[in-house]
């Protein structure tokens, strides 16, 4: 065996054992790869199975539709949440159980009402006028 194959061969290795690194250990290439866009970031935790609740964020739920969007929203402590009714037809945001802590009066297109929930738990509503409808807000 003459000394240039010899050469060649461990190059050869060592890059096997380098391919070997990358397939088995999948950190270097994720470091190396550039920022995907943040769309791409959005859909990827939409799809990860591990990303759960799904719960929405924010303190806005618009009616729309005969449904309140988001169905499900987790607020912290001491948010004010804010309902916006975009439907054409009216809605209530009415609380499920006595006492009602959510009475809101019949929400015209545009109208909106608020409420801010200052101890944790978890709300459930749902529309007088259409039952149906129905959502809850969980504070944390
Ligand atoms: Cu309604």
């Amino acid at each position: 065996m003459s000394r240039t194959s010899i050469l060649i061969g461990g190059v050869g290795m060592a890059m096997t054992v380098v391919a070997a690194l990358v397939a088995g250990g999948g950190v270097l290439p994720r470091l190396l790869d550039p920022a995907p866009p943040a769309q791409a970031v959005v859909n990827h935790a939409m799809m990860d199975p591990a990303a759960k609740p799904v719960a929405a964020t924010g303190n806005e739920v618009v009616i729309d539709n005969f449904s309140f969007g988001p169905a499900m929203l987790t607020v912290a402590v001491g948010t004010k949440v804010v309902w916006t009714n975009d439907d054409a037809d009216p809605h209530t945001v009415t609380s499920e159980t006595d006492p009602k802590l959510l009475k809101s009066p019949a929400l015209d297109t545009g109208d909106s009402f608020t409420f801010t929930f200052d101890k944790p738990g978890t709300y459930r509503y749902f529309c007088s006028l259409h039952p149906h409808m129905q959502g809850i807000i969980v504070v944390q």
